[in-house]
């Protein structure tokens, strides 16, 4: 029988990704949708899968629209990538940033309680819980210290899927996942932050890209690969918790110079420092240990930093070269 998987936060890099993912297994695809004044489906329009999910509107701070939301698409499987996701941002908005990332997630569990307890739940976890890293290379056993409101968030959501775990019986585990990246990040973020500016200055629209801390590291992967592994959480035979990573890690200044030497520019002749962009709490290194997730799921991390940020200069150079046709500016 056809599968069915309903996904919170469809909308975003990783719900993207996934819809599609779970579209060519042959799942039918549901994504919950929180109603915004603007249209959010660019990027099911950049993977060409706009038509083939089926978005239901609701909201992961409203019980009662998740209630509604899983009747309607009775899944077997539900992922939560709802999130405010951006770290920066927390600061600025944290008891938000508590009641979508974090209390967000009990909401959903709750959801299911009373519904399905049978459904499969995926946990969107992260690196950042790590934070003031307590172990040179960070696996499921090394303990957490965050560094932010989202990472706090983060961490209340990640004990409360291990709870029910523990506590229901239900099968619900959390994948905690390092950086991951593509064509369809956030603006906001650094790689895509980089890779966009990459372009504008090669194509003559802007001289300068403003950052902050560059000599902060990060194991970054491409979201692609990554959402493979939530999909292999739920197939196991009983659930657990995974570190997914690549096991390498870089600085941003690094990350820069592969990017802008790609269209043959140097990052020195163009990058400038501003502390506007610093953190009030960094996350200085993270590097993750992934043996867990190779080792049990068979899963391991495909593109290398150099295919993905080459990939998404080359994206983010025909974008705006689009962008400059249509202004007529080319
Ligand atoms: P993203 O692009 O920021 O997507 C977040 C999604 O959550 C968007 O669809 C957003 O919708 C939705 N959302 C926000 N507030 C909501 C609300 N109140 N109700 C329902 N939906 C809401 O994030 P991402 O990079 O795809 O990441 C997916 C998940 O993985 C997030 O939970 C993130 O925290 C976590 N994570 C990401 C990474 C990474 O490196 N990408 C690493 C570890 C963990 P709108 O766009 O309409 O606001
Ligand atoms: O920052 C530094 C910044 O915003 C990476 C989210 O998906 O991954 C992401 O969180 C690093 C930080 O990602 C700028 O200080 C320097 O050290 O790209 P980012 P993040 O904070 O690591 C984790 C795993 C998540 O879970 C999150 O949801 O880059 N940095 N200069 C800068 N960062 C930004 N954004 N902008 C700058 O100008």
């Amino acid at each position: 029988m056809t599968k069915a998987a309903l996904i919170t936060g469809i909308t975003g890099q990783d719900g993207a990704y996934l819809a599609k993912y779970l579209l060519e297994k042959g799942y039918r695809v549901y994504g919950l949708m929180p109603r915004r004044s603007s249209s959010m489906l660019w990027r099911l329009q950049y993977l060409n899968i706009e038509n083939d999910v089926e978005i239901i509107e609701g909201d992961i701070t409203d019980l009662a629209s998740l209630i509604r939301a899983i009747k309607k698409s009775n899944p077997n499987e539900v992922y939560n990538l709802a999130a405010q996701s951006f770290v920066a941002t927390s600061w600025e908005q944290p008891i938000l940033t508590a009641q979508v990332t974090g209390l967000g997630v009990v909401n959903l569990l709750e959801a299911i309680r009373l519904t399905d307890s049978s459904i499969h739940f995926y946990q969107a976890s992260t690196s950042e819980m790590f934070g003031l890293i307590q172990e040179a290379k960070q696996s499921e056993k090394t303990p957490f210290y965050p560094r932010s409101p989202y990472a706090a968030a983060k961490l209340y959501g990640h004990w409360i899927t291990v709870n029910y775990r523990e506590s229901f019986k239900m099968y619900t585990c959390s994948g905690i996942l390092f950086n991951h990246e593509s064509p369809i990040r956030g603006i906001e973020f650094v790689t895509r932050k980089v890779t966009d500016a990459v372009a504008r200055i090669k194509l003559g629209l802007q001289k300068e890209l403003r950052l902050g801390n560059i000599d902060a590291k990060r194991d970054w992967g491409f979201a692609g690969d990554y959402v493979e592994a939530m999909w292999l959480m739920l197939q196991q035979e009983t659930p657990d918790d995974y570190v997914i990573a690549t096991g390498r890690t870089t600085t941003v200044r690094d990350m820069c110079d592969i990017a802008f030497k790609h269209v043959g520019l140097f990052y020195e002749d163009h990058v400038v420092i501003d502390p506007k962009f610093y953190r009030p709490a960094e996350v200085d290194i993270l590097l993750g240990n992934p043996n867990k997730a190779k080792e049990k799921l068979g899963w391991e991390a495909k593109t290398s930093l150099e295919e993905l940020i080459c990939m998404m200069v080359d994206a983010d150079m025909d974008r705006v070269q689009k962008e400059m046709k249509v202004l007529n500016l080319g």
